[in-house]
């Protein structure tokens, strides 16, 4: 799915601002109402894009429980009429119901991926009412996983199965955009590179609708033509390609003209390789340096933040980092168009999380039961599919993503959990052009032994907390228990990358002798962890748990929220942070293990 940008053949409106808001008395009652069919009744004001629940002085609207509705007028002129017109949402968490002039022109499940509608039949010219019913629902049927309880008090409200706040509404931006009758809906673009030569040859198809000649040009940064070519299929010649390298990006536009219409692509050229335990990255060996992250600000919650994105990769760059995993869900396309802008690695993954009642599900409140088999278990499969056929139609094109990860932390031991996720990684690995590596990020709770992905995960990701969960307080002990669990991963003779590791930490606490929770605490934890990974040769990167702290539901087991960030949720470095930089900033971004 293309990213909506303004060309010579297309029109690009923006809705985002502050649009009416309204929240149900009870269940139903917006549709009971038809409250899309005209202007709502006292509404509230609500910024868009941006998480409802914080904007307010409001426990009930933070942990509100049901459907929201969002309302604008929107203006259409005959010329945007007078094209095809599409209305995109690009992420609305977690269902969403989008009714033009009370028509419903789109309905969609999951909240971390883009959706569109083509509206030409339901808009008129002139003023539009534009509807958007927004469900933050999460259940055994969805991605993350959650339930449902009501409270002593008689109040419905969402138990979810995972560690962050269920932040929800409209959180990225609505568009409007127009093309020709006949168009380009998408194009894929992969790349050969000949390292003898320096030159690369790139595979590009285009999926068109309609009639029109193809022309297809790639133009360098300083916006020079180096390749063109015909045909809705073919290659484009490079002679002595720039590559796209990790900390140090370059994008070539490829910029393709199918009859009236045009879209420009932003394109890196770089190749992903495993060999043995090493992770190339245009044939050479990378270190994964860096961190498991959030969308979490405040007070936008989950709500695109540009500021706070452009500030976060400043602060990773300032501590020597070079990649994150968009833990725990597909992030924003204006993040990853910024990673691949700001040549920043990424492990892309889907909002699969939640997926382990049988091992620790609980833990955040849910039951212990089966987590594949019915009657208890997840109905996933589908919508799982359905997120990781949309998440590679999404970011397939981007050189920043180099590994899909299908999951985190399930419970993948035993048959069902090898019949539910095998499957999953062969689709994975047909659907993505560039056939990148997928892994599975497993958790401290499984065992080497029973783990069933194992053999098709390319890269091993292991979240462990060896000093924290296990151990906590007692650092010898966990150094010895972290060394002979990684004997065990080593064997296997792939990449291992720890994708979370990290210790709660409230800014402030001081102590001499470090105890937990303190500053000095987090850097021992991390002085430990780090000093195991280097003994281990296949142990190709580390990213921390958490970039910064960031908001939970509430438990006794999390102060205002999850603190295991390096930096405070405002952005502020905790003692280890300064650590990781020393750290961080004496390791290469390749050869560092070869
Ligand atoms: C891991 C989860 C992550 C949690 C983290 C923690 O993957 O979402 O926030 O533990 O407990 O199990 O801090």
């Amino acid at each position: 799915m293309l990213y909506p940008i303004m060309t010579e053949s297309r029109m690009l409106f923006d809705l985002s601002g502050v649009w009416a808001f309204k929240t149900e008395s009870y269940e139903g009652e917006g549709k009971e109402n038809r409250w899309f069919d005209s202007p709502l009744t006292d509404p509230e004001t609500m910024p868009v894009p941006a998480s409802y629940n914080d904007i307010k002085v409001s426990a009930a609207l933070r942990d509100y429980h049901g459907t929201v509705y969002y309302q604008r007028p929107v203006f259409i002129s005959q010329a945007m009429l007078a094209e095809r017109l599409v209305l995109r949402c690009a992420a609305v968490t977690h269902h969403a119901e989008v009714y033009l002039n009370g028509t419903l022109v789109a309905s969609h499940k999951g909240g971390f991926l883009p959706f569109e509608a083509e509206i030409s039949g339901a808009a008129k010219k002139g003023e539009n009412l534009l509807t958007i019913a927004v469900s933050n629902i999460v259940d055994h049927s969805t991605l993350p996983v959650g339930e449902q309880k009501v409270t002593p008090s008689g109040e419905k409200r969402n138990v979810t199965n995972f560690d962050f706040f269920n932040y929800a509404g409209i959180t990225r931006p609505v568009k409007l955009y127009t093309t020709p009758k006949d168009y380009i809906c998408d194009m894929t673009v992969t790349s050969e590179i000949d390292f003898s030569t320096g030159n690369a040859a790139l595979h590009y198809t285009l999926d068109t609708v309609g009639e029109g000649e193809t022309v297809v040009e790639v133009y360098d940064e300083a916006g020079k033509k180096v390749a063109e070519a015909g045909g809705k299929s073919g290659v484009l010649s490079i002679e002595n390609v720039r590559l796209w390298q990790p900390m140090n990006a370059y994008l070539y536009n490829i910029k393709a003209v199918f009859g009236e219409d045009s879209y420009t692509l932003p394109y890196g050229v770089r190749s992903v390789r495993i060999d043995g335990t090493r992770f190339l990255i245009n044939e050479r060996p990378f270190y994964f340096k860096g961190y498991g992250k959030h969308e979490d600000t405040y007070p936008n919650g989950r709500g695109l933040n540009e500021a706070m994105n452009v500030k976060d990769l400043a602060l990773l760059r300032w501590q020597g980092a070079n990649s994150f995993r968009t833990s725990h869900y597909p992030y924003s396309e204006e993040m990853m168009r910024l990673c691949d802008r700001e040549g920043i690695v990424v492990i892309d993954e889907v909002p699969a999380v939640g997926l382990n009642f049988r091992m620790g599900g609980g833990f955040f409140g849910s039951q212990y039961a089966s987590t594949f088999e019915s009657p208890n278990g997840v109905q996933t499969a589908e919508h799982h599919r359905e997120v990781i056929r949309d998440l590679i139609d999404r970011d397939k094109n981007l050189a920043c993503v180099v590994i899909w990860s299908i999951a985190n932390e399930p419970d993948s031991m035993g048959e069902a959990a090898a019949d539910y996720f095998l499957p999953l990684f062969k689709l994975a690995k047909e659907l993505d052009p560039q056939k990148r590596p997928c892994t599975l990020v497993n958790v401290q709770m499984i065992s080497f032994e029973n783990e069933v992905t194992k053999d098709v995960c390319d890269v091993i990701c292991l979240n462990r907390y060896y000093g924290w969960y296990e151990c906590g307080g007692d650092l010898p002990s966990a150094e010895k228990n972290l060394r002979a669990e990684l004997e065990k991963w080593s064997s296997l003779g792939k990449p291992i990358v720890f994708t979370e590791f990290g210790a709660d930490t409230v800014a402030g606490f001081h102590d001499a002798t470090p105890v937990m929770f303190t500053e000095e605490y987090q850097v021992d934890y991390y002085e430990m962890n780090t000093r195991v990974f280097d003994e281990f040769p296949a142990v190709q990167g580390e990213q921390v748990w958490n970039f910064a702290d960031f908001a939970t539901s509430q438990g006794v087991v999390r102060v205002q929220g999850n603190k295991k960030g390096l930096f405070t949720r405002d952005r502020k470095p905790k003692m280890a942070a300064h650590y990781l930089r020393s750290r961080w900033t004496k390791i290469p971004n390749f050869d560092y293990k070869k």
